[in-house]
Formats: C-alpha cells, structure tokens, sequence
C-alpha cells in the first residue's frame, strides 16, 4: 500500500513542484533547493499557498477514475474525462500544444472511432509527446500482478487515446514498465544493473518490432544511463544533450529513470535529504520540462521508496492530494483482491 500510494502521491509531488520551474531556464539544484526550503517554511503559516497541479496529473487522474469504475479500460469513458477536466478547469494547466485539438473533437463530434483525432494529429504521424508518458503511472499499479505483455497491451490503449505516433506510445510504455520493474523489487540496495538490463532487453523487443531491426533509439539512451552511472558527476550540458529534458517522449522518459538511478547515490549539496526529495529536486535540476520529468522520476521513486519517504510538507502542499490518496489505495485493493 505504501508503495502504491508512494508512486502516486510522488508523481503528484514531481508534477506541483516542477511546474513552477517548467522552461524556465532557471534551474540549479540550489534554485531548486531553495524553493523547496520556502514551501516547507510557508506550510508553517496559516496562509500557506497551494502549489497547484498540470495536465500530467488532470490527465493521470482521469485515467485511474475511469479504470476503476469500468475495471479496466473504457476507450469512450477515458477520453470524455480527459475533455471534461479539460474544458471545466478554472485553473490553466499548461496543455500540450495539440493535444487540446483532440479534446475539442471530442466534444464537438459524435465519434464512433475516438481514436481517429489522435491518428489525424501532425498530418497523420500522431504525438510523439511525452503525455502518454505523464499520466501512465496508474497502469502500472492497474497490472501489477499481471505480465509485462498485459501491461502493454493495457498502456498502448491509455496511450493511443491521444498519442498514436510509435515514439510517444513505447516512451509511455518505458515508463510504465520501470515502475512496474520497481514495484516488484524489494531488495536493498536497488539492483541497478538489473533493472537497466532488464528494460533495455523489453525496449529492444519492441523497438523492433515497432520499427525494425535498424532502430533503437530508447535503449541506446538505456546504455547511455549505463555509462552515466559508472561516471562520478556528469555535466548537466552532457545530460540534456545525451538524454533530453524537452516535452518530447524520447527526450523525457529516460531522464527520469537516470534521475531515480541517480539519485539513490549522493547528491552534492543534497546531503541532508533522503533519496526520494532527491530524486525530485534533481530532475527539476535539470530544467526543460521539469513537471513531468519530475512527475515521471516521482512516480518510479515513490513506487521503490513508498509514501513515507515523502515529506508531509510536500504532500500538504500539493492540490490534489486527498484524491490522489484516494484513487492509490482503491488501485491497491483492486490490483491485490
Ligand atoms: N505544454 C507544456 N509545456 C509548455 C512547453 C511548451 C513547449 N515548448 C512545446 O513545444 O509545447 N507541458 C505539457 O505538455 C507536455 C505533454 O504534451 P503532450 O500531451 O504530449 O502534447 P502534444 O501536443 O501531443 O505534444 C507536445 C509537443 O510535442 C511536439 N510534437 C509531438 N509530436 C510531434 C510530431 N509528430 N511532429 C512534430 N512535433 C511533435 C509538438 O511541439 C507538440 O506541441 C508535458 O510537458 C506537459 O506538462
Ligand atoms: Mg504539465
Ligand atoms: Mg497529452
Ligand atoms: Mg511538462
């Protein structure tokens, strides 16, 4: 339970305390830092401000509402959510830049196939953004006593509902599966070597089958976080230019999963906080798209070190929590009934 509720709730963290840093070009583990200082010093106050949430987490709401009413997926019941939080948020939670295009044919259309807007999105190539990525977490904790092929089968759906492009749907597979890998691994220290090998084994299978034997794109970025790892610091610059830190799947979903690899080793100037905070502050570190890299590296971190490696003033600070709490306990009895 402490795992589940960790996964969400650290994705939910990553997304409310990105989101400020989001493309801002301001990022250093000190700016991070200090911002987080403020937020624990504020909580304090009785006026404390809410950090509120974005798309990746209205959107991974929404995926976890309509899997457990419908026990599964429900490809109408999904995407009316998706357009419904949309069109009825007061607050703006920084969309895509297409992806809203879908929303309104939703809604403006009766459409038997709701798939189709999604296949017609970038003259007909699809998404390769990283918003299928965002808001998988669910799936993973959906499956999670089942096989790695029914978590696909699961996550392409969720995926495709506005992602239909091979790069956006196996970055959101990647995702899930890591989370997945995590949640199932109880040893300490975290076996590292086998988790990597372990991913770069399922991405090659699907690589191929997705694109050909000539290309691999996920896990030769796999290798890299190999070569990072063995490495003592690696250059920020490096990072970004190897790995990505930009909106799209490729660009994203690896750099998560270095974060969390990272992060279970010291951090200068991150001494005195535990592996979860820095799993969180570093990704943010990294600037670009900092909610959902944050959301994403959140997500497998929580999943490893549960809910009470997340500080109370961090939960306590994000919109959305109690629902969020909410929607991770259901998910744990329906996936351990
Ligand atoms: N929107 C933001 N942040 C604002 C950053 C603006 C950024 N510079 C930009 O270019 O958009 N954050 C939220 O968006 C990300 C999730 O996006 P999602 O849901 O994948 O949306 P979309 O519209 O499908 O894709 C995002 C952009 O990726 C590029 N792109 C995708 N597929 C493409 C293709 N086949 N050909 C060319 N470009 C493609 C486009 O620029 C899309 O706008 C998360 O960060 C979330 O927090
Ligand atoms: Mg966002
Ligand atoms: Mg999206
Ligand atoms: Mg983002």
């Amino acid at each position: 339970m402490s795992r589940f509720r960790g996964c969400l709730i650290g994705a939910l963290v990553g997304d409310c305390f990105g989101k400020p840093f989001e493309e801002t070009g301001k990022t250093t583990i000190e700016s991070v830092k200090k911002f987080v200082d403020n937020v624990e010093a504020e909580k304090s106050k009785k006026n404390a401000k809410i950090l509120h949430y974005t798309d990746d987490t209205e959107m991974r709401l929404s995926v976890e509402a309509s899997l457990l009413k419908h026990k599964g997926f429900d490809a109408q019941d999904m995407a009316k959510r998706f357009a419904k939080e949309y069109f009825a948020s007061k607050i703006y939670r920084n969309y895509g830049g297409h992806v809203t295009k879908i929303f309104s044919d939703w809604s403006s259309k009766h459409l038997e196939d709701v798939f189709l807007p999604a296949r017609q999105q970038f003259n007909g190539a699809g998404s390769y953004g990283n918003g299928g990525g965002m808001r998988i977490a669910p799936a993973a904790l959906f499956m999670y006593n089942e096989n790695s092929q029914k978590l696909k089968e699961l996550t392409d759906k969720i995926t495709q509902l506005t992602h239909t492009h091979n790069l956006g749907i196996l970055g959101a597979y990647l995702q899930a599966q890591a989370i997945h890998l995590v949640l199932n691994t109880t040893e300490s220290p975290f076996p590292t070597e086998r988790f990597l090998d372990k991913l770069i084994e399922t991405m090659i299978y699907y690589e191929e089958e997705a694109f050909g034997k000539s290309y691999s794109q996920k896990h030769q970025k796999l290798k890299v976080i190999k070569e990072f790892l063995d490495e003592p610091d690696v250059d920020k610059r490096k990072i970004i230019h190897k790995l990505g830190n930009n909106v799209t799947a490729l660009g994203s979903v690896p750099t998560s999963i270095y974060s969390f690899l990272r992060a279970l080793s010291d951090i200068d100037g991150l001494k005195e906080r535990n592996a979860f905070e820095r799993t969180v502050i570093y990704a943010i570190s990294l600037g670009g798209d900092t909610d959902t890299i944050a959301t994403m590296a959140g997500a497998i971190a929580g999943a490893y070190w549960g809910e009470e490696a997340i500080p109370i003033t961090w939960q306590q600070n994000c919109e959305g929590l109690a629902l969020t709490q909410k929607h991770a306990s259901s998910l744990y009895e329906y996936a351990n009934k």
